[in-house]
C-alpha cells in the first residue's frame, strides 16, 4: 500500500481548505513525491511487544498499546499488506444489538469508540449511522425478536421494532407483499448502527500507531512462535527471528494455524464467507438490511454499488473465495425482496476465511504460553468490533489480566462451559 499524507489529509474530517487545493494538486501529481503515511522499518532484533497479524484489530491493538499504556517498541508483522485480509473484505456492518450482557459490554464498548474514531485518529473512517434493520419472516421469528429487543434494551442499547409499514417507509425497494415466499412480517432496528469505510479503518490506526513510533512491518511472514519452556521469546518469520516479551497474535482466517505453531489447538473452525457487489446505480436504499433467515443482506456503498452478503459456505477451507451455491441462493433470496436488483450486473464477487467458535463469540485471551495471547474467533462479524477489540486486547497484553469487559472471551469458558451462545446475532449464519 502506497500511503500519501498529503492524499490522505482528504479523507481527514474538517480540512476542507486544505482538502480542495491539495486534492487538485495531487490528481495532477501522478503520485509523485507524496509523503509515506507509515514507515516500512526493517524488523528490529527484538521488541516489547510484537503484534502478529496487520488487520484492523492488530492495528488498533498496537495503537492502544502505545496510545493508553505507553509501550513505545512495538512491531506489527503482517504477512501481505496491511487491511489485505478480512478487515479489506468485509461489508462494513456495525451494530451492537447482541443478546447476552457479554457481548453488549464488548460491541457497545466498541460502538461507543466508533462515534468518536475520526476525531481521535484524526482520519475520516466515514462512520456513517444509517440504522441496521434486521427482518423478521414468520410469526416466531417476529416473536424471538420482540424479546431480543427487550433483552438489548435492558443493556441501555437502542433498539426498535419496526412494522411491515414502517419498514416500507424506510426501505422504499423492498417488497412487504404478503404473498411472497418469505413475507416481511416486521423487523427490528439499531438506528445507531451503521457502516464505515474498511480501508480507512486500517489505514487510520496505521498512521496514529506509526506516529506513536510502532514499526509496521508488511510481507513478513510469520513461520513459527519461539518459547523457551512455558514463556514465549520471539517469532520466526519469512524475513528472520525476531525476539519479543510479550506476542499478541490477531491473524482472523489462520488463528489455528498460528496457535499450532507454539502447540496450541484452538476451539476454532475456518470457513469462506462471500460478499458481492453490483454495478453502481443512484441512491436507493440508506439504511443496512439483513434477513437472516434467507441469509442475506443489502446496503449501497457511497459508490453507488449495492453491496450483498451471505451466511458462510459450508465447508471449512482456506482459500479466499467460495462456492457458487452461495451466491446462488443469495442472489435468489435479494431478487424476490428487492425486485429492481433483478435488473442490474454482479460486479464482482469475493471471500475471506472467517475462525469461528462453537458458541459464535470472540477468544480475547492469555494462552497456557507465558507472554502468548490470542485475540480471534469473531467469525463473521468482528470488524464491528475493531476498536473495542484492540482497545481490550492492548489492555489485557499491557497488564497480563482481561479487564472485566474482555474476560468473558477467555479459553477458560471451553472449559468451564460458561459459553456465550450468539448464533442467533450473528447476523450471518456461522
Ligand atoms: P484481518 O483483517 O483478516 O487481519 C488478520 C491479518 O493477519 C491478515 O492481514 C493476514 O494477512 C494476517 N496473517 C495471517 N497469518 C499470518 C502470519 N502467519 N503471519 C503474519 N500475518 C498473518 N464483520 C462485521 O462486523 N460486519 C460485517 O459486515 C462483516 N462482513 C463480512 C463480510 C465478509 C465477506 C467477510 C469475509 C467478513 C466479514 N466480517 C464482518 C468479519 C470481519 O471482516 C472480521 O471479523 C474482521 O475484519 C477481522 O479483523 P482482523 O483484523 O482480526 O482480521
Ligand atoms: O455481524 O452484522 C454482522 C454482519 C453482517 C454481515 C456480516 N456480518
Amino acid at each position: 500500500m502506497k500511503g500519501s499524507a498529503n492524499g490522505m489529509r482528504a479523507l481527514r474530517g474538517g480540512a476542507s481548505r486544505y482538502s480542495i487545493f491539495a486534492l487538485a494538486r495531487n490528481a495532477l501529481s501522478y503520485h509523485e513525491n507524496w509523503q509515506k503515511a507509515w514507515r516500512s522499518p526493517e524488523p528490529k532484533p527484538e521488541y516489547d511487544v510484537i503484534i502478529v497479524g496487520g488487520g484492523g484489530h492488530g492495528l488498533a491493538t498496537a495503537y492502544y498499546l502505545a496510545s493508553v499504556h505507553g509501550v513505545r517498541n512495538i512491531a506489527v508483522v503482517e504477512k501481505g499488506w496491511i487491511g489485505g485480509g478480512n478487515t479489506g473484505r468485509n461489508t462494513t456492518i456495525i451494530r451492537s444489538n447482541y443478546l447476552w450482557d457479554e457481548s453488549a459490554g464488548i460491541y457497545e464498548h466498541a460502538l461507543k469508540l466508533w462515534e468518536g474514531m475520526s476525531q481521535e485518529l484524526n482520519f475520516n473512517v466515514m462512520f456513517s449511522q444509517r440504522g441496521v434493520l434486521t427482518l423478521a419472516h414468520s410469526e416466531h421469528e417476529l416473536k424471538e425478536m420482540r424479546r431480543r429487543v427487550e433483552a438489548i434494551r435492558l443493556n441501555g442499547i437502542d433498539s426498535e421494532v419496526m412494522s411491515p409499514a414502517q419498514i416500507k417507509q424506510l426501505v422504499p425497494i423492498i417488497d412487504t407483499n404478503p404473498g411472497i415466499r418469505y413475507p416481511v412480517m416486521g423487523g427490528f432496528i439499531q438506528r445507531r448502527g451503521g457502516t464505515a469505510r474498511h480501508d480507512a479503518v486500517a489505514w487510520g490506526y496505521a498512521r496514529a500507531a506509526d506516529d506513536l513510533g510502532v514499526d509496521i512491518i508488511q510481507n513478513c511472514e510469520v513461520t513459527g512462535i519461539l518459547r523457551d519452556g512455558g514463556k514465549v521469546t520471539g517469532i520466526e518469520t519469512s524475513r528472520g527471528t525476531i525476539k519479543a516479551k510479550k506476542v499478541g497474535v490477531v491473524t482472523a482466517g489462520h488463528s489455528g494455524v498460528v496457535a499450532s505453531m507454539a502447540g496450541l489447538n484452538l476451539p476454532i473452525d475456518s470457513r469462506p464467507l462471500q460478499a458481492l457487489v453490483s454495478e453502481p446505480i443512484k441512491p436507493c436504499i440508506d439504511t443496512v438490511v439483513m434477513s437472516n433467515a434467507v441469509h442475506m443482506y443489502i446496503s449501497q456503498s457511497d459508490k453507488g454499488e449495492l453491496v450483498f452478503g451471505a451466511g458462510v459456505d459450508s465447508y471449512n477451507s482456506y482459500s479466499q473465495r467460495g462456492s457458487i451455491p452461495t451466491v446462488e441462493s443469495l442472489l435468489a433470496a435479494a431478487v424476490e425482496l428487492y425486485p429492481i436488483v433483478s435488473r442490474l450486473r454482479v460486479l464482482r464477487t469475493w471471500g475471506g476465511i472467517v475462525d469461528t467458535c462453537p458458541d459464535a463469540s470472540p477468544i480475547i485471551s492469555k494462552t497456557p504460553v507465558d507472554g502468548l495471547y490470542f485475540n480471534c474467533g469473531w467469525g463473521t462479524g468482528g470488524f464491528k468490533a475493531t476498536p473495542g477489540s484492540g482497545h481490550v486486547f492492548a489492555d489485557l497484553i499491557a497488564r497480563d489480566e482481561p479487564n472485566a469487559i474482555a474476560a468473558p472471551f477467555s479459553l477458560k469458558r471451553f472449559e468451564t462451559g460458561y459459553l456465550i451462545d450468539e448464533h442467533g446475532a450473528a447476523g450471518v449464519a456461522h
